[in-house]
């Protein structure tokens, strides 16, 4: 691509992250207005607008506004307003579904701070609340869902998307925890088997296959082969993604991940414990029995230090490198036939950088 054509394809998102954002106070604003509908005090109802706008509109927005590109793309056009506003309707549910599942992960895993603030559950006077408070994020889908797609022919088929990619989210959720017993630590139950099953169910279908196959439903599309198309490509980048997010998880600074890490201390079948396992030594394996998921700082220092050793910043860095050709790769094998129209597409290879 000429610098020229990325230059344009950088103004292009920054234009559509920011028509995104603007979509989002409309929907928060239906959303109080359920609590106010039922008669609701004031207080549960600023309590309601309070999650919303503290766990949904934070993050970095690529799995929404990935709904709203991929229905673009697919148009092949430019979408008028109201085209635009429906498919960022979806990819808003598609954050408020991430929003659901990060307040739960962080309780889950004793996580402090996320996207560069305290975890809700952290928050003065939320504490459990927070559980109630990812579920009503929950329902906040399907009332929007409702509202504006009830009339539309693929309502049933996005319905199913997210309930469907739900269970396999909590699926993977429910591995990634019981692989990660707090009082039972037994390194010799990892594998890297076990951490790419936990990553596809975890994250690879709602962060890459969800966002995708919601703009092709819109877009009406029906071939089953399509949708397995996009299945082969997008669970393999999404289980880059989270190999990416476990190597952060210790090598990434809090200000460039917006969280501070605690895969070790939480005993979690990451990716970076597993490659150390590969290539530890009889001592340093001992060190990694002794001192992973431990619940004190002194022990994830020592872990941390093993690491170094192995060296599993470059071996991520060479995994990094084999991956982006691997993927780069897949998209290429695509047939013509089924790839959407090419001036639409914001970039001819595939962009990973995820922060
Ligand atoms: C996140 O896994 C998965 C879901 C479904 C939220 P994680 O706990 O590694 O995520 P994070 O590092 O963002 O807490
Ligand atoms: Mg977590
Ligand atoms: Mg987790
Ligand atoms: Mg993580």
């Amino acid at each position: 691509m000429s610098d020229s054509v990325k230059l344009d394809a950088k103004a292009k998102a920054a234009e559509t992250k920011k028509r995104f954002l603007d979509v989002w106070p409309t929907l928060e604003g239906q959303l109080v207005d359920v609590l106010k509908s039922h008669g609701m005090p004031e207080d549960a109802t600023e309590w309601f607008r309070n999650n919303l706008s503290y766990n949904t509109p934070h993050g970095k927005l690529n799995r929404g506004i990935s709904v709203v590109d991929t229905f673009e793309i697919l148009q092949g056009r430019p979408l008028s307003s109201e085209e635009f506003f429906k498919a960022s309707v979806l990819g808003w549910c598609v954050e408020l579904l991430q929003a659901y599942f990060l307040v739960a992960d962080d309780m889950m895993d004793a996580s402090v701070t996320r996207r560069g603030q305290p975890c809700w559950y952290r928050v003065e006077r939320v504490g459990n609340i927070a559980i109630n408070d990812s579920f009503m994020l929950e329902a906040a889908i399907y009332h929007l869902l409702k509202v504006h797609f009830r009339n539309e022919p693929s309502y049933v088929y996005i319905l199913e998307l997210f309930l469907e990619t739900t269970l396999k989210t909590e699926i993977g959720q429910l591995i990634d925890l019981i692989t990660a017993p707090e009082d039972e630590i037994d390194l010799s139950k990892f594998s890297l088997k076990k951490h790419q099953q936990i990553v596809i169910y975890k994250t690879a279908y709602y962060s890459f296959y969800l966002p995708v196959a919601l703009g092709m439903r819109y877009a009406g599309i029906y071939s089953d082969e399509a949708y397995a198309t996009a299945l082969s490509i997008l669970i393999p980048i999404g289980e880059y993604f989270q190999v990416q997010d476990d190597y952060l998880d210790c090598y990434g600074t809090p200000e460039q991940i917006g969280k501070v890490g605690t895969d070790i201390l939480d005993n979690k079948c990451s990716w970076n414990v597993n490659i150390a396992l590969q290539k530890a030594n009889e001592k340093q394996r001992k060190v990694l029995d002794e001192h992973y998921g431990r619940k004190d700082a002194a022990s994830e220092a020592r872990v941390k230090e093993i690491f170094n050793e192995l060296q599993i910043d470059a071996l991520y860095k060479e995994y990094e490198q084999n991956t982006y050709e691997k993927l780069n790769k897949l998209i290429d094998a695509i047939p013509e036939s089924t790839a959407p129209a090419q001036q639409y597409a914001t970039s001819g290879n595939v962009s990973f950088s995820l922060l």
